[in-house]
């Protein structure tokens, strides 16, 4: 059976490419599911590629690829990242390599971004590198489930 990364996607981001630009770049959210594809594919994964502006569907989301047996998960969290319990909860009950992603550098911007709770339970935190960060994410997971931490 392939192997299987889930990427998830927090709220506002079904808007990417159509609004601000000039903080989030002119990519949309098909790009980015198409980039996160091709880099998967890459590495023999595939990929449950999702969008949700709610959070107990993310929540149930996370749930999902811990019993599908996903090999990690890529998260950008967006509004939740500084708020959210409840998926710092799912991600800590999964037991899966999970990587927050941020497209801008959250610690460049206003200090209420600064926090992330996510990041408490993140094997790894990737910001500022644009959609490209997804791509980052993957490859760092592969590399991860290549050679596991002894
Ligand atoms: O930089 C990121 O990826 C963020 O997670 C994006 C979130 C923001 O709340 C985080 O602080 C950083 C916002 C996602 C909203 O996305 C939009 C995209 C286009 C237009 C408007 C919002």
């Amino acid at each position: 059976m392939a192997k299987t990364l889930f990427v998830l996607n927090g709220p506002n981001l079904n808007l990417l490419g159509t609004r601000e630009p000039h903080i989030y770049g002119a990519a949309t959210l098909k790009d980015v599911q198409a980039l996160c594809e091709t880099t998967a594919r890459k590495h023999g994964f595939e990929i449950v590629f999702r969008q949700s502006n709610i959070e107990g569907e993310i929540v149930t989301w996370i749930q999902e690829a811990a019993a599908a047996g996903a090999v990690g998960i890529v998260i950008n969290p967006a509004g939740y990242t500084t708020t959210s319990v409840a998926i710092l909860d799912a991600i800590l009950a999964a037991k899966i390599p999970t990587i927050e992603i941020h497209i801008t550098n959250i610690h460049a911007r206003e200090e209420f971004r600064h926090h992330s709770y996510i990041s408490k339970g993140a094997k790894a935190v990737i910001c500022g590198f644009g959609i490209s960060g997804y791509a980052l994410a993957i490859d760092g997971l592969a590399a991860l489930h290549a050679n596991p931490p002894k």
